[in-house]
């Protein structure tokens, strides 16, 4: 299998080659042949008496030593990883929702309100008053309330229950799947997965929607959050790939998931004072940030910081031997970064109390001296700088321009310069009218299973050909970028006609002088959130539920625990969600036939797994057509 579609990374790989670095796809492969228990679900340690494994050919032992069959370990593994992922969006919620209170009581000066039409557009939606109030007052009871989402609470998440529409929060309360805390339904699905407590393999995935769903709510506060301290994004173009490190520049590579770090270090970045010294030390380009993952998307769309690279190809920034500090906060960093830093002059900062890497330097980032932090942070990466080997550089000269920050606020903004009355308009007609066949909506990774970005590639052509109109958040979005999708002239290369009459009316009127690129970047994974929104906002205006609407979404190569509650949550929405690498649930019918397919039956949506990327555009253009035809719309 061939490593990348990219060519930058590839180039990478081939350095790494030369001088014996071992990368991810080298610990790849010497896991090859990966454990089949794990690989279909069918192993247990959640208690002493195991490890415990289940023979997938009916041979073997068919139930654990407490006399947990497939079912049992499937779901149990499947709603562990929702736990997971749930905890992992809803401790990047918490820490936005306390700096915005610290914010508010003047304990975060370094995290001013910069958008308070967001501010109060979200105080009115959750039902914190607004009127005449002081900018900070609004602000502590919001912070408050979005505190009060993580310990059990008598009413449902606030944040899921004002922002889906109120057929699906009628059919989650039938199937009783409504959560009350964010926190306290992760403790929930620990306990109900632990020894001896939940049995039944459909009651254990109804625990998992639920718990998913409280992970859709802190994917909604981060994003509301992050707005309201940095701005709503507006769209912006900068550009993607290795070829975005500079050579006569101190390079700082951001990295993780939460622009509380990153968007400070972007800020102080740009002080005369770290310039200059910067150009004292030699860097006569001064300070050069880029990004990788999800805080590379936070920064890109807010502050036009180029993306490196994301996910799977996240090493390749340092093997440029151009990189003088990486700098992370938290979630999808790999470990391994610090051993290849240590090869280079690259200098692996560490910054959260719970994310911490060997060999890596830790300069602790608080929310009370956030620009101090980043100010010695930069300070590390110059002196790095001083010690780099020119002889190590090689930068791929690949880079793609790029649009980035598609807002919902942006996008109905940009609606609404085609129709002032009634923004959502144009975009309802041109669905009606089949020149906007359908939406998909593509999250999640890169993973080493899949040649990087084959799947995006492949499947996005396929799509936009039949006029799928195109959303993209997470390191979806990265590949995208990589490859030149999130531009115009990709719109006029690759869309249909109806699509690209469209995206070519909206561009002109916004006043871009051509077409909207052919992905519209919306964020982050937590921005996930961001489409729901304009999902929920069409389903409303039709006077229809989610799971009638010719949307569909797609991860064609995720990766962590958070893609699969974001999945589920998808799911449960009633979106048809598709699936590019088989996830551990194939030991058990029961579970693969309630995933694939009875889910259906309650909530609309559904997973279609497959591996194949055209065979998977196929099926969700027959899905969206199944859709349409269910709404009467030609298909
Ligand atoms: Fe084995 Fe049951 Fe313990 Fe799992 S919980 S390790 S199946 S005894
Ligand atoms: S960063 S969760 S590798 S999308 Fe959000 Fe990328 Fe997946 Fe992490």
């Amino acid at each position: 299998m061939e490593k990348s579609t990219d060519s930058a990374t590839l180039s990478a790989i081939k350095e790494a080659e030369k001088t014996g670095i071992k990368t991810v796809w080298d610990r790849y492969a010497a896991q090859i042949p990966q454990c089949g228990f794990g690989e279909t679900g069918l192993c247990c340690r959640n208690c002493m008496q195991g490890p415990c494994r289940i023979d997938p050919f009916g041979e073997g032992p068919q139930m654990g030593v407490c006399g947990a069959n497939a079912d049992i370990m499937v779901a149990r593994g499947i709603s562990r990883a929702v736990a997971a992922g749930t905890a992992s969006h809803g401790g990047h919620a918490k820490h936005m929702a306390h700096t915005l209170f610290k914010s508010a009581i003047g304990e975060a000066p370094d995290y001013p309100i910069r958008d308070e039409a967001k501010l109060k557009a979200v105080a009115n939606r959750i039902g914190v008053k607004v009127d005449n109030r002081d900018v900070r007052a609004i602000a502590i009871d919001v912070a408050k309330k979005a505190l009060e989402e993580f310990s059990e609470k008598e009413s449902p998440l606030t944040w899921a229950a004002t922002t889906m529409t109120k057929g699906r929060i009628d059919t989650f309360l039938k199937y009783n799947v409504v959560p009350t805390g964010i926190d306290s339904v992760v403790a929930e699905s620990m306990h109900r997965t632990t020894y001896g407590v939940d049995a039944d393999p459909v009651n254990l995935l109804l625990g998992a929607v639920k718990c998913a769903l409280a992970d859709y709510a802190g994917c909604h506060i981060a994003t509301d959050i992050a707005d309201i301290l940095f701005g709503t994004p507006h769209p912006t173009l900068t550009r993607a790939n290795l070829g975005v490190l500079n050579k006569d520049a101190v390079n700082i590579a951001v990295h993780g998931h939460n622009p509380l770090l990153s968007d400070i270090v972007v800020q102080v970045a740009g002080e005369k004072d770290m310039i200059d010294r910067a150009k004292t030390a030699g860097a006569s380009e001064g300070i050069n940030i880029v990004g990788v993952c999800c805080t590379g998307n936070e920064v890109m769309m807010r502050h036009k910081i180029p993306l490196a690279t994301s996910s799977v190809s996240q090493e390749t920034v340092i093997l440029t031997g151009a990189l003088d500090a990486m700098v992370v906060d938290y979630q999808c960093i790999m470990p391994a970064l610090s051993n290849i830093a240590e090869c280079y002059h690259t200098k692996m900062i560490t910054t959260m109390p719970i994310a911490k890497i060997p060999k890596a330097v830790h300069i602790e980032f608080s929310e009370a001296n956030a620009k101090e932090s980043a100010r010695r942070i930069i300070s590390t990466a110059i002196e790095a700088f001083k010690k780099r080997d020119p002889n190590k550089i090689n930068i791929p000269d690949i880079s793609s321009a790029a649009f980035a920050g598609f807002s919902t606020e942006a996008i109905i903004g940009a609606l609404s310069l085609v129709n002032k009355e009634d923004s959502l308009k144009p975009l309802i007609d041109n669905i009606v009218a089949g020149n906007i066949y359908g939406v998909c909506l593509f999250a999640g990774c890169n993973t080493v299973k899949v040649t990087q970005d084959a799947n995006y590639t492949a499947m996005i052509k396929e799509l936009v050909k039949n006029n799928v109109l195109i959303l993209a958040t997470g390191c979806a979005s990265g590949a995208f970028a990589r490859h030149g999708f999130m531009t115009p002239e990709a719109t006029e290369k690759y869309a249909g006609n109806g699509l690209k009459a469209v995206l070519k009316a909206v561009g002109q009127a916004a006043g871009l002088g051509g077409p909207l690129p052919l992905v519209l970047h919306m964020g982050s994974c937590v921005d996930n959130s961001r489409a729901v929104d304009v999902t929920v906002a069409v389903a409303n205006k039709l006077g229809v539920d989610l799971n009638m609407l010719p949307v569909v979404a797609s991860a064609p190569e995720p990766v962590t625990e958070k893609a699969v509650a974001i999945g589920t949550w998808a799911v449960a929405s009633g979106l048809p969600t598709h699936l590019g690498v088989v996830p551990p649930v194939l030991g058990s019918k029961t579970v693969t036939q309630v995933l694939t397919s009875t889910v259906k039956e309650l909530f609309g949506g559904y997973f279609i797994v497959e591996p194949d990327p055209v065979k998977a555009a196929e099926a969700l253009l027959s899905v969206i057509a199944e859709r349409r035809r269910g709404l009467g719309l030609s298909a």
